[in-house]
């Protein structure tokens, strides 16, 4: 294999970022021209990182067109940063992604707090394109880059009594506006069966479009799970916890008459205020079937076999 990365924790910061610095010490300067500077302010506070090299993935990859990058990046759900979909993009360059550790605890025979590095080192990196569908009713296709989240918890040895998996994203309301109000229950946090966890399509991410991903799309670390409606991709992890009982999510303890556990996508299965039968993909206008598991049902049915999907929604 072709795979080589020595990357450093330096590596995940952003040039922009740094870019943004330097742009903020000219910031008397740029006032005193006038608002017109403005524009030119608000693109140097884009996160967009250096590439990332990443081996191509034919197996799991859709070869449907890609969503724009643009609107990928710009229309976004993250609600620490905000409820608006642009909230996102305005806002998520006040989160510091370096240095970054993810602790990987529970149920598990090797926990461990793995720094950046170790998690950019650790299995290669594959470009995956993705369906992410919306519990709203939109979705995109996306070249994600990752590897397995299997990779991770395999090297931290599940014991027998790990049947769960949750996941928890950062928590800092100095750097996320969205947490310093009452929109959620902060941390947010979300969960997979270890079964789902452990399936080769959870992927868990660094990067979209060949480069490391943008804040907003959950820098510098999150997971994909593209048969479940998005928001079980949970963004900005900073924790994954092996437990025995289902973990309560953040979702299902903000309304679980509409978001449930599982939350595969299901067109036959609607959502109490909108229907799953239809959606858009984004930069398209005519409205498309949504499919079950978003089409990956060859590889995730066998999850369900002979489970009730109206219950367990
Ligand atoms: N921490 C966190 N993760 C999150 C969310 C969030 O609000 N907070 N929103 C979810 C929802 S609803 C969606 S649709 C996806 C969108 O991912 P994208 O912005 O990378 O397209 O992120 C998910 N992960
Ligand atoms: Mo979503």
């Amino acid at each position: 294999m072709s795979y080589k990365t020595k990357l450093s924790s330096r590596d995940v910061t952003p040039k922009t970022l740094w870019d943004r610095r330097k742009t903020l010490k000219l910031a008397p300067w740029v006032l005193f021209q006038g608002l017109f500077f403005l524009p030119k302010l608000t693109e140097a506070r884009d996160t967009v990182g250096k590439k990332l090299k990443s081996l191509k993935d034919k197996l799991f990859s859709t070869t449907e067109p890609l969503t724009a990058y643009s609107k990928a990046t710009s229309y976004n759900n993250y609600y620490e940063f905000g409820t608006d979909k642009s909230d996102p993009k305005k806002y998520a360059y006040q989160l510091e992604i370096e240095p970054w550790v993810v602790r990987v605890e529970g149920h598990v025979s090797q926990p461990k707090d793995f720094t950046m590095n170790e998690l950019l080192t650790l299995a290669p990196m594959e470009e995956r394109v993705y369906r992410l569908r919306c519990v709203e009713g939109w979705s995109m296709v996306i070249p994600w880059i990752g590897y397995s989240l299997s990779e991770l918890l395999r090297r931290v040895a599940p014991t027998k009594d790990a049947r769960y998996v949750e996941f928890t994203t950062v928590y800092r309301p100095d750097q996320m506006p969205g947490q310093r109000k009452p929109i959620l229950d902060w941390p947010y946090t979300e969960g997979l069966r270890l079964d789902e966890a452990m399936n080769p399509l959870t992927l868990l991410s660094f990067g979209m479009y060949g480069s490391f991903s943008p804040n907003q799309n959950g820098a510098p670390v999150r997971v994909i799970v593209p048969w479940k409606y998005g928001f079980k991709s949970a963004k900005s992890i900073v924790s994954i916890r092996l437990t025995e009982k289902e973990p309560q999510t953040t979702w299902v303890k903000a309304s679980p008459k509409e978001y449930g556990f599982y939350s595969n996508v299901n067109p036959s299965v609607n959502h109490p205020r909108w229907s799953q039968a239809r959606e858009r993909r984004i930069g398209e206008f005519r409205k498309r079937d949504t499919l079950l598991f978003n089409g990956y049902g060859d590889q995730v049915a066998k999850l369900y076999e002979g489970m009730n999907l109206e219950k367990y929604f």
